[in-house]
This record gives C-alpha cells, structure tokens and sequence, in this order.
C-alpha cells in the first residue's frame, strides 16, 4: 500500500561576501594601488538522496536550512572565504516543487542524486577591480550579491515498512497512534477499523519507518469470516511484522496462544511469502495486569508458542515499552536494508559470494 508523505521546507543560500576597500602600504613603496580582495561567495543548498531514510519525517522539526555566507575579502588581494555548500539529505524517490511558482525542480530517484536548490551569492569585488587608468585609487567595492531562498515542497510515495497485524482489540490502531500521527479510530468493539491506515513513526534524526495498521483478522477469515483477509495484500511489501496479543482479554473464554495460532494459520492461508516473512510477538495490554503478573503471562504465551524471536511487553495506551519497540524495529529495518545492500555489492563483484541472510530471515515462529 502506497500513501503520500509530505512536508515544506524553506531554503536560504549564503549571502556573497562584501568586496575589500585597501591599498597597498609597503615601505619604499609610495602611492601603493589598490588591492582589496573580493568577497567570498555564498554556500549553495542541495537535496540529496540518502540511503536508509525511508520518510520526510524529519522536515516536521526543522523547516529553514541556511547555507553559510562568503566572508568579506581583505587587503593583500585576499579573497574572502566562501561559504560551504549545505547538503540536506532525503529519501530516494522524493519529489521536489518551488511552491511559489508550482515548478517541480527535479525527482531524485537514485541514491546519491543531488539537486541544486539555491545558488549562493557572487561574492562583491573588492576594489582591486575596478583599477583603471583613470581611477588610480578606486574606493569602489562590491557588497556581494544576496543568496537565493526558496520555499519547497517535498514528496515521497511510501511503501509501509511494518505491518500490523492481531485479532480484533488487540491495540493494532491504539499503538499506530501512540507512535505516529496517523489518528484512526479506537475502539472497544471488533472490527473498528475498515481499512488500512499508514503512519510515519520517527525514531530520531534522519531515522523513520512506516507502519500500517489493518483491520483485525479472526480465525477463518480466509473463508470470508469477519473481514475476510484480503487486506493482507498491503503488508507484502513490509519487511516486518508486528503480531500484536492481548494478554488479558476481557472474555475468560479467550485463549491467547490458540488465537495467535490461528492468525499465523490464516496468513498461511493467504500467502506462503507473507507467512514467512520476520515476525514479532507484540504482547499488548500490559497495563491491566500487576508488573509481575504481566510478565508471568507474557511468558506463558511464548513458552506455549515455542517462539524464540524477539518479543515485546508494551502497553500501546500507556506507551510503556513503545519506545524500546520502536528503537528495535528501526535497528532491524536499518541492518536489513545494509545487508540487502552488501548482498548487492556481493554479487555485482564477480568473486564475491554472496552473503546469507541475517538470522531473522527464518520466520521466528510457526503457528503449528
Ligand atoms: N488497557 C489497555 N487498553 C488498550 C490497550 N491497547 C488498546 N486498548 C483498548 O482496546 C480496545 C481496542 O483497541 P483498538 O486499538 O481499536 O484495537 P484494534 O486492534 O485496532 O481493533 P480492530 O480495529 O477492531 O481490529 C480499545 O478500547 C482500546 O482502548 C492497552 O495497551 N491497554
Ligand atoms: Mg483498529
């Protein structure tokens, strides 16, 4: 599943720095010419695709990005330094428009693609130049021309990182909102979300994931029950699933371990790849039991399902242990996009074998 992200920035180049006004002054030498250096010009800014930042999540902090600006010039014909080039770095895919004009300024579709954005400004003369025979001793000089500024919008097409998945109330919308801004409905009846919502969740600077929350599955939705499970279409592009499991459903009848199972079943069902992608066990709803009782339960649930991947105890309404979550999704989806990586250089280099996956290519567990 596809959805837009988008954000607005302000970009200012480096002014050009001011022109020297200075005449020689040696011993022995009289009536020494001018010799004021020129300003040093303005820093450029330019957009540049990064690898490893899946979303423009960090231009919601930061809005105005400054290039330096030259340095005056001196005596002794010294220019003044420029001022360097600013690099701000986006998502490959990001789509570049001056909003002033509406001109889409480019589409930096490969890693390492750069756009000029703003041009710093020409550092001013310094009065050296304007030397001629009839204007022995110029006072003359150049104040540097002002750098550009513009104000742009980004956009990104995303695809959902991690995907969401449990039975109906297990928290799936209540931990897309704890950490994102996407604000689907919450509530205490099954089936409260209809359709899939995509949130952007920041896990520090320059580093984002997606997350895609989709309505609750129930045992037999391959044959149509509940929602059915058409839905799980939008996670195949994920490169992670959240299981997520309430730990102390209201119904006494409800058996956590059976019901993970069957979900797992249904994914089966679906698709073989969909089922064998990484998966981890999110036990949900933390907050309803005493600590330790909390604990006692999270570990009867993964004993009972023979599952030795990673797992968390969290509680979406809380937040308690989002942020741990949060920071191990991100980790994981940074190691598997350098390894997918290095398993390209691998096998563009002709000796090179390539190398295996990371263990967390095995899926952690079976629903069996
Ligand atoms: N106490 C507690 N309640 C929670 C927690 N997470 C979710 N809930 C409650 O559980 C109910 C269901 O939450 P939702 O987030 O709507 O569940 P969902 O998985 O999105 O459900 P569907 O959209 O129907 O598939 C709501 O009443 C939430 O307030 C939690 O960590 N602790
Ligand atoms: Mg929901």
């Amino acid at each position: 599943m596809r959805f837009v992200d988008e954000a607005r920035l302000t970009v200012q180049a480096g002014h050009g720095g001011r022109g020297s006004v200075s005449f020689r002054r040696e011993k022995f030498v009289p009536f020494g010419g001018p010799d004021g250096g020129d300003g040093g010009h303005g820093g450029s800014v330019y957009l540049q695709a990064a690898a490893g930042i899946n979303t423009l999540a960090d231009f919601r902090v930061e809005r105005t990005y400054k290039a330096a600006s030259g340095q005056p010039g001196s005596g002794r014909d010294c220019t003044g330094a420029a001022g360097g080039d600013l690099f701000i770095p986006v998502p490959v895919g990001t789509v570049v428009r001056d909003i002033d004009t509406g001109e889409q300024l480019g589409d930096l579709t490969a890693v390492g693609a750069q756009l000029l954005v703003v041009r710093g400004g020409k550092g001013g003369w310094g009065n050296t130049r304007y030397k001629s025979s009839t204007n022995r001793a110029p006072r003359q000089f150049g104040r540097g021309l002002p750098g550009e500024k513009r104000h742009l919008e980004l956009e990104l097409k995303v695809i959902a990182d991690v995907g969401l998945l449990g039975l109906p109330n297990a928290g799936k919308s209540t931990l897309i909102r704890a950490v994102s801004a996407a604000r689907p409905k919450v509530a205490d009846y099954p089936f409260t979300t209809l359709h899939p919502n995509l949130g952007v969740v920041a896990a520090g600077e320059h580093r984002s994931f997606v997350m895609a929350d989709i309505p609750g599955l129930i045992e037999g939705a391959a044959e149509g029950a509940g929602l059915g499970i058409r839905f799980l279409r939008h996670l195949q592009r994920t490169r992670l699933l959240l299981h997520l499991v309430d730990i102390a459903p209201p119904d006494p009848e409800a058996d956590p371990v059976r019901d993970a199972r069957a979900i797992v079943a249904e994914l089966k069902k679906f698709s073989a790849d969909l089922a064998a992608k990484p998966r981890w066990l999110v036990l949900n709803k933390r907050d309803l039991l005493l600590p330790q009782d909390a604990e006692r339960r999270a570990q009867q649930i993964v004993r009972s399902l023979r599952y030795r991947g990673p797992r968390f105890l969290i509680s979406a309404a809380t937040g308690e242990g989002t942020p741990e979550l949060v920071e191990a999704v991100m980790r994981f989806l940074e190691e598997s996009a350098e390894s997918s990586a290095s398993k390209r250089r691998a096998v563009s280099s002709s000796r090179g074998r390539a190398r295996r996956g990371g263990s967390y290519d095995a899926p952690p567990y079976s629903g069996e």
